[in-house]
Parts: C-alpha cells; structure tokens; sequence
C-alpha cells in the first residue's frame, strides 16, 4: 500500500531518529533527508488512510496560496484555522490583550481594519507563488518595484505547455530577502515539474516536516496541484515524488504515533476534477471531489507553534 512508505518512515524516526531540541521547545526525533513517491495514475490520491486527513483543509489552503493572499481572513471565513496561531500570537504580544482564539478570529472575519492591521502572515507562500518581487531601473543607480511582481504559477503553466522538456519547471517559496518578514519561512518550498511521453510528475522538496500533523496536508495539496497543472496543460498524471530535509515527531506525539503504528492502511482513495476552469487560478473548492476514503478515525494531537 502507498502509505507504508509513510508508516515505515514514521516507525524509523521514532525508533532511531536523533532527539534534537528544536526551535519550539518541544523536542523532536528526527531524520534528514528522506524520499517518498506516490501514483497520482486513475485518479489515486495518496490520502492517509490510517486517520482521517480533512483533506478540504488542505485544499482551500492551495486555492489560497493561488490567489495570492497571506491575510488569514479569507480562510478563516471558511473556517480553515490552521494559520492563526502565528497573527494571534502577535496581536497578544503587542497589545497585551489576552484575547481568546475564538473571539480573535471572529474579529478578523468582522472587521476589515483590524484583519488587515492584524491578520496578515508577510509575504507567505501565495505572495511568492504569484507576485515574487521584481524591480525596475528607475535612473541615478535607484531601483524600484515594479506594481506588478513576477507571477511564478503563470510562467509554470506557460513552460509546461510550450517547452514540455525542460528541465526548469521550477517554483520557489524560499525569497531569502524576505525571509525575515514571513510568519513561517516556506516549509514546502520547492516545487519542480517534469513532462515525458504526455505524463506530468511533480516533485516537491519540503525543507521542514512534521511527520505527525503536516505531512498528510502536505502531500494531499502537492497532488492536488499536480492534477490541476495537468488538466490545464493537457497531460496525464503521473507521479508525486516528495522529498524531506528535516523530517521529525514531535516528542509530544507519542500517542499519535503510537495508535497510528498500530494501524494498517487500506483503500484506494480517488480525486476527481469535476470540472476544467479555464486558467490554474479559477478553481474552486467544489471542483474537487474524493471518493472511496473509508480512513479510520481522526487521531488529535498539539501543534507545536
Ligand atoms: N510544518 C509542516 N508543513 C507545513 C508547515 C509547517 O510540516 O506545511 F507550514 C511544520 C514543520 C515544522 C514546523 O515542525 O511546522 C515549522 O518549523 P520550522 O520553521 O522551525 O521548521
């Protein structure tokens, strides 16, 4: 089954993997450097069947990062929270009010002033994806940014098209001079394309990876991706090859792992595209649909901020 691979690598962090104090405090196992491929043939989706993934969650997540928004309001008014804990925690530091999750995100959603003064995230994925920087000679040695940045998903599906063998069928999260301003530096940063006999396969490499909580997210919006950049482009899927720099448990997820361990994985998962919009960035969530996920049950477990 596809998800062996997962259950393999989770069972070898957590038996052998270095303990390592990270920078969250919490502690992990780790490993570095690990890879994994999963068919993306029929419409398989590598969907975690050992616990149910809210797979919708992920999804809206991508459509987002498409549009190009790092504000959290238009995923928190459809109840996706998943980025909240980094605005929250930077509203209460900086004006000491002990605001409850609930009642911050409430305010976002209410309040247009307040979520643009307190739920943007920086220039997260979507601003790179879409509009990484780019600059302009404006004379006496003085550069300036172009109102417009270079949009990065545009370009992909335009070399995808014309110039199927290529090699640099490339997108980039990682714009080190803006690093710093990022409420996350990108965890799955890179994302590289190949085309060959008619057949697009996508390989992501994720620097950083919580195997307990991130990963099924991760893997299930790379996929989805590489379905639509093949619907749009005119090519079958082929494969997902998904590629792990740090890959860690967290040493508070022994519970996780533990009754994940015990599980075995079963199904086949299916994603359909119920229809072709007309560009990569006209999906929406009711274009998708999985069938055949019969996962057994949720396993909850903290996040580590
Ligand atoms: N993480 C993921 N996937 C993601 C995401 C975060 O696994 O898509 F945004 C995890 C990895 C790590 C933490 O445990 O979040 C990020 O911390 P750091 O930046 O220190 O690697």
């Amino acid at each position: 089954h596809y998800e062996d691979q997962y259950l393999d690598l989770m069972r070898r962090i957590w038996t052998e993997g270095a303990v390592q104090q990270d920078r969250t405090g919490v502690g992990t196992r780790s490993l570095f450097g690990a890879t994994m491929r999963f068919s993306l043939a029929d419409n398989a989706i590598p969907l975690l069947t050992t616990k149910r993934i809210f797979w919708k969650t992920a999804a809206r997540e991508m459509l987002w990062f498409l549009t190009g928004d790092t504000n959290i309001r238009n995923l928190l008014k459809q109840k996706v929270r998943i980025w909240t804990d980094w605005p929250l925690e930077r509203y209460r530091r900086e004006t000491g009010d002990p605001i409850s999750q609930e009642d911050f995100e409430q305010r976002i959603v209410d309040d247009i002033d307040f979520a643009e003064q307190w739920g943007d995230l920086g220039p997260v994925y979507g601003a790179q994806w879409v509009n990484w920087p780019n600059y302009e000679d404006a004379g006496q040695g003085l550069y300036r940014r172009t109102e417009k940045g270079i949009n990065q998903i545009e370009l992909l599906v335009q070399s995808l098209k014309s110039n199927p063998g290529s090699r640099r069928h490339i997108f980039e999260g990682w714009n080190v001079a803006e690093l710093d301003q990022m409420a996350l530096p990108p965890c799955h940063k890179t994302y590289q394309f190949h085309v060959a006999d008619g057949v697009l396969s996508g390989l992501l490499f994720q620097r950083s990876c919580d195997l307990g909580l991130g990963f099924g997210f991760n893997v299930f919006a790379a996929s989805m991706l590489i379905r639509m950049l093949a619907q749009q482009c005119g090519y079958e899927p082929g494969e997902l090859i998904w590629q792990g720099g740090d890959v860690h448990l967290y040493l508070n997820h022994a519970e996780l792992v533990e009754e994940q361990l015990s599980r075995q994985p079963a199904g086949d998962p299916k994603l359909h595209l119920l229809r072709k919009p007309d560009s990569i960035f006209d999906y929406e969530i009711e274009d998708f649909e999985v069938l055949d996920y019969h996962p057994q049950a949720h396993i909850s477990a903290p996040v580590a901020v």
